[in-house]
């Protein structure tokens, strides 16, 4: 996107610090809080004014906040996605009223890609690939039936969509592998423990894995298998994603297998792609995070070293 006028009649020119209404999805998970402080010390400097809002996962809160920045016409508008769909009538909105839009960790589906300037975030189809593989190398040796049980993200959501395609297109290669039970714990630990529980119920011993679209839900689930008399990490397999810290110390205490890092600290990668897209410079489309796979063997050496 090149040359996109700003909402602000300054539009951030030089000296003038560059408004930014920013939409966060919420505050559910280790790895949301630790998005949220790196933006936030990425934004908040003499450079820009940003104005921060909260949706509490809900899809209508962030549409209000992203009405209200229109209506205050900021200079840029980004945000995280709660879900993929459903925004096509507000990003027309704030390209009707000349404002930039970032899209931040999440991404959206809409028929007109001029609708965002630019959308940096993780290759979800890729972290549920490596989940897959590291399932697929750890379960060497072992005869089928595999039965794995699996945590989605929060339904409608770019990561749970692409960490479940991701997953499946590795282990549906390998015929030992059936995923038994799979529901929604919306990215929370109280969910994931709550989905878990009905899991362990309805299976009994029968869980072999499980696959959790985050380390908060994860974390959750532990706490239900250890309820119900069983070993986390042995009895049961676990692997799941982000690479915050519970995760490492879960690791650690050999109660999770294996975390595939989903990096949410580009605060300043975005405040860079901000400044372009508000002085009107060409952005590339697509800007990916670093990262990488951790396993329990790695835990104790990299936690005191982890960021978030
Ligand atoms: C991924 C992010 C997801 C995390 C969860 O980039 O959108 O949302 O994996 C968070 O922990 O709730």
């Amino acid at each position: 996107c090149s040359g996109g006028g700003t909402g602000n009649s300054d539009g951030g020119g030089e000296g003038t610090p560059i408004t930014v209404g920013f939409s966060q999805v919420g505050a559910e998970s280790e790895w949301r809080t630790a998005n949220t402080a790196s933006v936030k010390a990425a934004l908040t400097s003499p450079e820009f004014r940003l104005k921060f809002s909260d949706a509490q996962q809900k899809q209508e809160n962030q549409i209000k906040a992203l009405r209200s920045f229109i209506a205050q016409r900021v200079d840029v508008i980004a945000f995280s996605p709660v879900v993929e769909s459903g925004w096509e009538t507000v990003l027309r909105e704030a390209k009707a009223a000349g404002i930039p839009v970032v899209l931040t960790d999440r991404a959206v589906k809409v028929s007109d890609d001029s609708l965002y300037a630019t959308f940096i975030g993780s290759d979800f189809v890729e972290e549920g690939r490596r989940a897959g593989r590291w399932l697929v190398g750890d379960s060497q040796g072992k005869a089928g039936p595999i039965r794995v049980v699996e945590l989605q993200g929060s339904v409608g959501s770019a990561p749970a969509i692409d960490r479940m395609k991701g997953f499946r297109e590795v282990i549906d290669a390998d015929a030992r592998f059936r995923i038994v039970r799979s529901q929604s714990g919306d990215f929370t630990r109280a969910k994931g423990k709550e989905v878990m529980e009905a899991f362990l119920k309805s299976e009994g011993g029968n869980i072999d894995v499980l696959f959790a679209h985050n380390d908060d839900m994860a974390i959750g689930a532990i706490q239900a298998i250890e309820e119900a008399g069983l070993k986390p990490g042995q009895d049961i397999r676990i692997v799941s994603i982000d690479g915050v810290r519970g995760a490492f110390e879960a690791m650690k205490a050999g109660k999770l297998n294996a975390t595939i890092e989903c990096n949410p600290l580009f605060g300043e990668q975005l405040a860079q792609l901000i400044r372009d897209v508000a002085a009107g410079r060409p952005v590339p489309r697509r800007v990916e995070v670093e990262e990488g796979v951790f396993t329990a063997d790695q835990a104790a050496i990299a936690l005191p070293n982890r960021k978030y």
